[in-house]
């Protein structure tokens, strides 16, 4: 296309189809504005939220639990990244919708600003962390700074005033293409950047700063030194304790809650006769003991890695429990956290382990942001999603008929971990050169401990394997059994039996409701 001839074009100005891609690009550019300056805004200000965030929370909340099941099958950690891309599509689209509807009705593309902001500041406030203030001004500030960019942006795409009706307008100068180009483009590149610093200084840093200041308390009851033997140490074998960087993650917050401990609070409540709170300072005076806990998700997959095994440290629940003092029919505990995720299990638990714990510490560390610092809650024995709560804000006691976060989505309301064993070697996939080669993985039943595994070779009899010297009944267990490997296609099976006597079922089920169950099974290929 010659100079002439483009001019032309643009010359035809607000009704031929370059004026509409030009307005339609100053609205993307002008919701990309929105969102940065919302977004930097949020990330100055204590207690704002992320626009984007919320509503993502929002759509997590309000999905059905199949769905977000699948997503989390398909997609796995991207699940996150995925929604927020797709929120982000969306409002592009819609910028895109906004700016050509601009162009002639410039007031009702304001509007549309104003009621996406609105939007946002609303499932903000679902959240109660948030405070109403500094979420409006956030919401304000995202439409003010869009419907601004949006009319200069605009003007600069058609020479005529936006709003201008193209009948009336004199005729028009031609439109500096390549200007309105370079506007376009840099406002969008300074609301890119303007989001991602939102994003961190979103209190990440100042909260790690926080819990890098933190010095644990000495346990009064601590875990002791790990024998050696409780740790086989064989090549591609999962380590008896997995770092924290490692460890498992499953969280239903899009973004990572940020606590400051300075004004966290934790607060014992429900059928209690003393309800009482906690500051971090008061919960870190209390008495805490070390264990080892193996804690397990119950979407773990047989032979899936949503399974891992920490020292934490912390204070025992019922120590709060007894403090507070039960009321009859306070049969169930429910931990709440700041983000509003709740997960419920009988008191009865709490009462007699002492290894319920309000955990403080993992791995000799204060608990990493990811893994719900300041405290969270860890029980043995159950599934994560009916009792690990991460990031706690309440203990709340009451009657059985209180459901946690994931029951109305289709788990069970009890979620007592099942009797597992995992193949970790030969690894996935596995090829082995022929000759004596290990297989060696790990068996937990935390509560009830791990007595024996069997392996058992191209469906032959069941051999019972080496296991490492037990750390504790709530502790997973590795195995080991030599193997003479001999060229060809074998398939590997394992089974534990945990110390109740109970044998690992032949039987598969799926993660819902209530665990998978089943022994894994492995194919390696044998090849020189
Ligand atoms: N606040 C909060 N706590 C939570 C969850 C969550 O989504 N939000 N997920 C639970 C589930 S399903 C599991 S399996 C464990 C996982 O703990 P981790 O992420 O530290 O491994 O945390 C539990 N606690
Ligand atoms: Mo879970």
């Amino acid at each position: 296309m010659t100079d002439a001839e483009q001019s032309t074009t643009d010359r035809s100005g607000m009704t031929g189809s370059a004026g509409r891609g030009r307005a339609a690009l100053a609205g993307l550019a002008a919701v990309a504005a929105a969102l940065g300056a919302a977004e930097l805004l949020a990330g100055l200000l204590d207690r704002a939220p992320s626009l984007v965030i919320a509503v993502g929370d929002l759509v997590v909340d309000s999905v059905p639990g199949w769905l977000e099941r699948a997503a989390i099958a398909v997609l796995g950690q991207a699940d996150k990244p995925v929604l927020i891309a797709g929120i982000l599509v969306v409002a592009a689209a819609l910028g895109a919708v906004l700016g050509v509807l601009g162009r002639h009705r410039f007031a009702l593309a304001a509007v549309g600003f104003a009621a996406f902001a609105a939007l946002g500041v609303a499932a903000a406030m679902a959240d109660g962390r948030n405070a109403l203030p500094v979420t409006v001004a956030v919401g304000l500030v995202g439409a003010g700074v869009g419907i601004a960019c949006l009319h200069r942006l605009l003007a600069l795409a058609t020479p005529g005033a936006p709003g201008a009706s193209v009948a009336d307008a004199p005729p028009e100068p031609p439109v500096d293409r390549r200007r309105f180009l370079a506007v376009t483009g840099g406002t969008t590149a300074l609301a890119v950047l303007a989001g991602i610093g939102g994003f961190l200084l979103s209190g990440r840093e100042r909260i790690g700063a926080l819990r890098a200041a933190i010095r644990l308390p000495a346990p009064v009851r601590p875990a002791g030194p790990v024998p050696a033997g409780a740790d086989l140490e064989i090549a591609g074998l999962t380590p008896l304790f997995i770092p924290n960087e490692e460890f498992y993650r499953i969280d239903t917050a899009l973004r990572v809650p940020t606590v400051d401990v300075d004004e966290w609070q934790l607060s014992i409540r429900g059928l209690v006769d003393r309800p009482f709170t906690l500051t971090y300072p008061e919960l870190m005076a209390m008495p805490q003991v070390e264990a080892d806990i193996t804690l397990a998700c119950v979407s773990n997959e047989v032979g899936g890695d949503l399974v891992g095994n920490a020292r934490w440290q912390g204070v025992p629940l019922r120590d709060l429990l007894a403090r507070a003092g039960l009321q009859p029919g306070a049969t169930q505990l429910v931990g709440r956290s700041v983000d509003g995720f709740t997960a419920g299990f009988p008191t009865r638990t709490a009462l007699d382990l002492e290894e319920a714990l309000v955990a403080v510490a993992m791995n000799g560390e204060p608990l990493p942001l990811e893994h719900g610092f300041p405290a969270r809650l860890v029980v043995p024995g159950l599934y994560g999603y009916v009792s690990a709560t991460k990031w706690l804000s309440a203990i709340e006691l009451s009657g059985w008929d209180v459901d946690g976060y994931w029951i109305p989505r289709g788990w069970a309301k009890a979620g007592p971990v099942k009797t597992q064993s995992r193949i970790d070697v030969p690894g996935p996939g596995g090829v082995v050169a022929p000759g004596r080669r290990p297989i060696a993985g790990v068996a937990w039943a935390p509560t009830r401990g791990i007595d024996q595994v069997e392996v058992s070779i191209d469906g032959g009899p069941w051999t019972v394997a080496e296991l490492a010297l037990p750390l504790d009944v709530d502790c997973w267990r590795q195995w080991y059994l030599p193997w003479e490997a001999t060229p060809g296609r074998h398939t590997i099976a394992a089974r534990a039996t945990d110390g109740t006597g109970e044998v690992q079922t032949d039987v598969r089920t799926p993660v819902a409701p209530d665990g998978a169950a089943g022994y894994p099974v492995i194919e390696v290929l044998v090849q020189e």
